[in-house]
């Protein structure tokens, strides 16, 4: 059945009373929507969104670490995808436990405050293994995101999982789920039965938010062309990546496009589904140059036009937050362990330049209520240079203007000067502007500003509020740029210019303001016949350090400290839930607040001119992390060996699969085949050999930078480059047909003719192709061997994988390495009895040999200290590294994988206060002169915090 936008949502029980807006849940609300914005109860809305997977951060405790820090950030939603593959190891198997308690995630949400736009697929691309498909959807019959069965009765096995979880958690049932997105970019290859079946099932499981659906690359689909058709969905939205992927290459502007969102439909809002904010390292180059490649310059221009050219009001940005790809979590072909995105939140949780734009940004967009309703404004203010160019949006309500000053040409790079002649609601004025290269400003006209009349400003507008009687307004401009505001007042007002240098002039109801930008000027201005108010007229940097917290009804401003999560007023005390170091601190609270507590402490504080309060806080404790001691080591490869006891292993003897990909040679020996989905792979062959055979022929495939090792009688044949997906995204082109490369010549007295030979080899299995063009090719590449010969004889296979699920840390953690079934990983094995050996210096025969070394941490209470694992030297592509940390796969280094030396080890998996244990995996493919390399611990920052 289709569903006509449904303008009046369901109705549903009004739960509790309303609690103030951050804290937990609220009193159910309907969401509708029109041409403009979402609106909640009717009242409008602009969505500023971030892209976070919790799947990638595994530890719930620090979600809301993460939360908290968008929140703070400005963003006032989430957008999660929901990992099918994360929960579901087997069919009918799922976990939302522990890293899998999405219930948690979303209660987290309501409790910090933000919206989310759920995404739960069951496609959700992302650059994880299988684009979010369990690995033993590669198994059923049924092309992948289609309606045909097999399939069918598998993502609804997952729909009626996930689909209630987040039924009760929408805003309709007091909760924060405010969207739900079906699908992904699902633009060619389509089924719109499947389409429409995702969105009945999603009704029928109680979701009565509008359905929404991501459109990649500017194609019309569900939403625009076949809006009428089954599959369509209420709110289509894009999704725009103009700085494209090339992060070698950081000073590209724009290679993609321009990056406007679409209008798709006329009656519902623009809705940009994901904007890029950070890049996929495809090149290797790392992610400080995506993070350069999409940093402030790319998001002043870039997300200021949008929003004034489009007018786009529901926003969400990939990613706010990257995390790890720990497990086998990653997709091989573009990413390796660190999915730290360059987002403006770092994968050890740290914040960056980006973060302070998106405050910013965010914060204006949430303090200027009528940016949630413009049309655009063809009485645009014109600029007296021509190197500059405006754009103009009005909310047809307020008349309020938002006008874009930018460069005509946006790859300018020159620093352009002009007055504008600006045509604004409450009289015309002149005014001056500056932009620098690749900038971009937001200016207001004719916007009741709290109690006051902004006449116009070509300062941007950060944020205000009302407290303690009298507005606070925090303006920002370039450094050295000129800035004007002009305010209207019945009578002259008094004006008191507190810091800083301001000329003012009144005449004919209009108070001047003109500066530079420089530092931090303070105004006050009184009387007039409004309430007083305070202006903050900064630079960038100096907006940046503002927080604004606090509820709606008792908001406080806050200057300094490295993060404010949350703040109360009661009585005489703020309280600040606050990340500290040393460095001033200055709340703006009402005014019977005297006393000041921060991260938990007293803190000192004057009375300032500004009626503020201003104290200092202490630096934090200082961290020494102990020294990687004590290392012991421990081949392994057992399997190996010849005499080895398989005789519990699986048989591989099937001369069948539902893979579209059919084997060279019998029997099928794909891993997923046979339930073994991640990680290494055992195989192990047997055959009776006549002494003529000259060599061994196979074939795997492994996903993009695997490989293969092979031993005959135990003797070490050598490796090889395991087959890759060719092209990822090209339908032209087909999927690889060339596994990997496999002729090992037999030495010479090898062979036992007559009798049982066994040939051993060890697959790694780098994770699953993506399905980005539901062709089903890709995704149902095999992995594993596809083809093995020796000679002529037959070959009785016997295969091994992951021994189980390990019932903590998932379906993903672990693959099939002895010591993985061996538990050598885990924290309790006894290695007593290993040999001392120096990682750094000890020579390594092929194969897998381990390491392992306890270490005690003793980190001060109240203290956050993200913990990394540093690698010496660059990666070698000879030996590959799995990382486990307390018995948790945290990523894999060397083997030509990426370019990380450094590793997050986040808290929670890390015992902050107590003991831990670090596994290392290595696997050489060839007789190596040392192992990995010396390591080390290392604090990606040391603050107080809440
Ligand atoms: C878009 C996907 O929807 C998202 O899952 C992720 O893969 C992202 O790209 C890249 O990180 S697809 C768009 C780039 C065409």
């Amino acid at each position: 059945m289709r569903r006509l936008l449904p303008v009046l949502l369901a109705l549903t029980l009004t739960c509790g009373t309303l609690a103030a807006p951050g804290h937990a849940r609220t009193a159910a609300r309907q969401v509708t929507y029109d041409r403009y914005s979402l609106m909640l109860d009717g009242e409008r809305i602009v969505l500023q969104a971030a892209e976070f997977h919790y799947f990638r951060l595994p530890s719930p405790a620090l979600w809301r670490d993460v939360l908290e820090k968008l929140r703070a950030g400005g963003f006032n939603a989430v957008s999660v995808y929901f990992s099918w593959a994360f929960h579901s190891p087997r069919p009918g198997a799922y976990d939302f436990t522990g890293v899998r308690d999405v219930d948690r995630l979303l209660r987290l949400a309501e409790e910090t405050g933000l919206y989310v736009i759920a995404r739960p697929g069951p496609y959700i691309n992302a650059e994880t293994t299988g684009g979010g498909l369990p690995a033993w959807v590669k198994t059923v019959p049924g092309r992948a995101r289609s309606s045909e069965p097999g399939y069918r009765e598998a993502y609804r096995e997952w729909l009626d999982h996930i689909n209630p979880i987040l039924a009760r958690h929408q805003v309709t049932r007091g909760g924060r789920v405010i969207l739900y997105n079906a699908e992904n970019e699902y633009q060619v290859n389509t089924d719109a039965a499947y389409m429409q079946d995702l969105q009945d099932r999603a009704r029928a499981a109680g979701i009565d938010v509008p359905i929404t659906t991501n459109d990649c690359c500017d194609a019309g689909s569900w939403s625009s062309t076949w809006a009428t058709g089954p599959g369509a969905v209420q709110i289509p939205g894009v999704d725009d990546y103009p700085q494209s992927f090339a992060c070698a290459t950081p000073g590209v502007w724009g290679p993609w496009g321009e990056g406007l969102t679409e209008r798709l439909r006329e009656d519902v809002p623009v809705f940009a589904a994901e904007y890029q904010a950070g890049a996929i390292d495809s090149g290797n180059a790392g992610y400080d140059r995506c993070r350069e490649l999409t940093g402030p310059a790319y998001m002043k221009f870039f997300y200021k036009n949008n929003l004034i050219q489009t007018g786009a009001t529901v926003l969400s940005y990939y990613m706010g937050y990257g995390g790890t790809n720990w497990g086998w979590l990653a997709q091989p072909n573009d990413v390796y362990t660190s999915y730290d995105y360059g987002a403006a939140v770092t994968e050890a949780r740290q914040l960056t330049p980006k973060y302070d734009e998106f405050k910013r940004q965010g914060s204006f967009l949430q303090a200027v209520a009528p940016l949630a309703e413009t049309d655009p404004l063809a009485a645009r203010p014109a600029a007296d240079n021509p190197a500059l160019t405006t754009a103009a949006r009005a909310n047809p309500d307020t008349g309020t203007q938002f006008v874009l000053v930018r460069h005509a040409d946006r790859a300018a790079a020159t620093t352009d000067d002009a007055t504008l002649d600006w045509a604004a609601p409450d009289g015309r004025y002149r005014v001056p502007v500056r932009v620098q290269g690749r900038d971009a400003h937001v200016l207001v006209a004719g916007y009741d500003l709290g109690g006051q009349r902004l006449a116009v400003s070509t300062s941007e507008i950060m944020t205000h509020a009302a407290i303690g009687g009298r507005d606070v307004a925090v303006l920002y401009g370039t450094a050295d740029s000129p800035g004007a505001t002009v305010l209207r007042y019945a009578a002259e007002p008094r004006v008191t210019v507190l810091a800083g240098r301001v000329r003012s002039a009144y005449a004919g109801g209009d108070l001047r303001l003109d500066y530079t930008h420089e530092g931090l000027a303070r105004v006050l201005v009184t009387g007039g016949g409004r309430r007083p108010l305070l202006l903050l007229l900064g630079t960038d940097e100096e907006a940046a350090a503002f927080w604004r917290a606090g509820t709606d009804a008792v908001p406080v401003l806050v200057r300094g400290t490295k993060l404010v999560r949350a703040a109360s007023v009661s009585g005489d005390a703020v309280r600040l839930t606050a990340d500290t170091a040393a460095g001033e601190v200055e709340v703006f609270a009402p005014p019977q607040a005297r006393r000041l507590r921060a991260g938990g402490e007293e803190v000192a504080v004057s009375r300032t001119a500004s009626g503020s309060l201003l104290g200092v806080t202490r630096a934090p404790a200082p961290v020494r992390l102990p020294a990687l001691t004590g290392w012991r080591r421990h081949a392994e490869n057992p399997e190996a060996r010849p005499g080895f006891d398989d005789s519990r292993w699986t048989a591989a003897d099937r001369t069948t699969t539902v893979s579209p990909h059919k084997p060279r040679t019998l029997p099928v020996l794909y891993a997923d085949d046979y339930g073994f989905h991640h990680g290494d792979v055992w195989y192990r062959g047997h055959f009776t050999a006549t002494g003529q055979e000259t060599s061994v022929d196979l074939n795997a495939v492994t996903g993009l930078r695997g490989g293969y090792l092979v031993w005959l009688n135990g003797r070490y044949l050598g490796s090889a480059a395991g087959g890759v997906e060719a092209d990822s995204g090209d339908q032209a082109t087909p999927p690889n047909p060339d596994p990997g490369p496999g002729h090992f010549a037999v030495p010479a007295g090898v062979l036992r003719p007559g009798t049982d030979n066994v040939l051993a080899v060890l697959v790694e299995n780098m994770g699953h192709n993506d399905d980005w063009i539901a062709d089903d090719l890709r995704f149902k590449q095999p992995r594993g061997l596809v083809a093995a010969e020796v000679g002529g004889a037959p070959i009785a296979w016997r295969i091994q994988g992951a021994a189980g699920t390990d019932p903590v840390r998932g379906g993903l953690n672990n693959g099939g390495l002895y010591g993985e079934r061996a538990g050598w990983h885990l924290p309790s094995h006894p290695d007593r009895a290993w040999p001392a050996a120096d990682p750094a210096a000890t020579p390594l025969a092929p194969g897998v040999t381990w390491y392992r070394t306890s270490f005690r941490l003793d980190l001060p209470a109240r203290q956050d200290v993200p913990v990394g694992l540093r690698f010496g030297g660059t990666p070698s592509p000879d030996h590959r590294v799995l990382i486990f940390v307390n018995g948790w796969n945290l990523g894999q280094y060397g083997g030509d994988i990426g370019p990380q030396t450094e590793f997050v080890l986040p808290a929670g998996v890390l015992r902050e206060r107590g003991a831990n244990t670090i596994a290392l995996a290595v696997t050489a493919e060839r007789p190596l002169p040392g192992g990995p390399g010396p390591l080390e611990l290392f604090a990606y920052g040391n603050v107080r915090t809440g």
